[in-house]
């Protein structure tokens, strides 16, 4: 039975990558790294830390711990500049909708984002209130694939993981809410996101009837 939603949050209720491939791209330019949109799409879902790694790889030299907390901290800067930025208008398509809809009938919802700025995005989106439950990522040891997000939020709600269903756009995250025995819900394409139980081009085309569909 369905009794929780927990949704991802770049990707599915706003799309930050392309503001976290700007604020990535103006570091990398400036250390003479190469790095584009390709590259990005290896960081949607990886932490803050992580995506620094994989973008170091192409520096050819090795960075102290304090030169890459440096870094991280200039990059998070001039991030929420950018996130500074946004505005209920960027909700993704059908998300307000969604989630007003599930509320009334009463399933819970709840957000399990990597990003420790998922407080600032909320609350600029205007949907600070719409999450029951918000997974501190700070809290947790590992990332996705890992589950523990997913568990942590399903745990805050008060809702047994085999009722919940997971909203992800990153591989890592459909893994991630598989490996908590959730059922995962995949926005965009099967060549990435194969493994999901329920595949949706777009937000647009979730609804309650989709997700309640999961548990027959
Ligand atoms: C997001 C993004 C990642 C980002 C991570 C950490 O995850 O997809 O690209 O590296 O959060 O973000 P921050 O630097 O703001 O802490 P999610 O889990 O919402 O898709
Ligand atoms: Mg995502």
């Amino acid at each position: 039975k369905l009794e929780a939603v927990i949704f991802d949050l770049d990707g599915v209720i706003t799309d930050t990558a392309e503001l976290h491939y700007l604020a990535w791209k103006e570091l990398a330019d400036e250390l003479g790294i190469p790095f584009d949109r390709q590259v990005n799409e290896r960081l949607k879902g990886v932490s803050r830390a992580e995506s620094l790694e994989i973008i170091l790889e192409r520096s050819g030299r090795a960075w102290s711990a304090a030169e890459k907390a440096a870094l991280t901290l200039r990059k998070n800067e001039r991030y929420r500049e950018l996130i500074g930025r946004l505005t209920p208008a960027d909700l993704l398509p059908g998300i307000r909708e969604l989630i007003a809809a599930l509320r009334e009938r009463g399933i819970a919802v709840g957000l399990a984002s990597a990003s420790l700025n998922a407080p600032l995005i909320l609350e600029r989106l205007g949907a600070g209130s719409w999450f029951q439950a918000v997974a501190d990522p700070a809290a947790v040891r590992k990332g996705k694939p890992d589950p523990e997000l997913f568990l942590r939020a399903a745990d805050m709600l008060g809702v047994p993981p085999q009722h919940c269903a997971g909203v992800e756009d990153a591989a890592a995250g459909v893994a991630a809410i598989r490996a908590a025995g959730m059922k995962a819900v995949g926005i965009g394409s099967a060549d990435r996101l194969g493994e999901a139980d329920l595949l949706l081009p777009s937000t647009a085309e979730l609804s309650p009837e989709r997700l309640l569909g999961l548990f027959g």
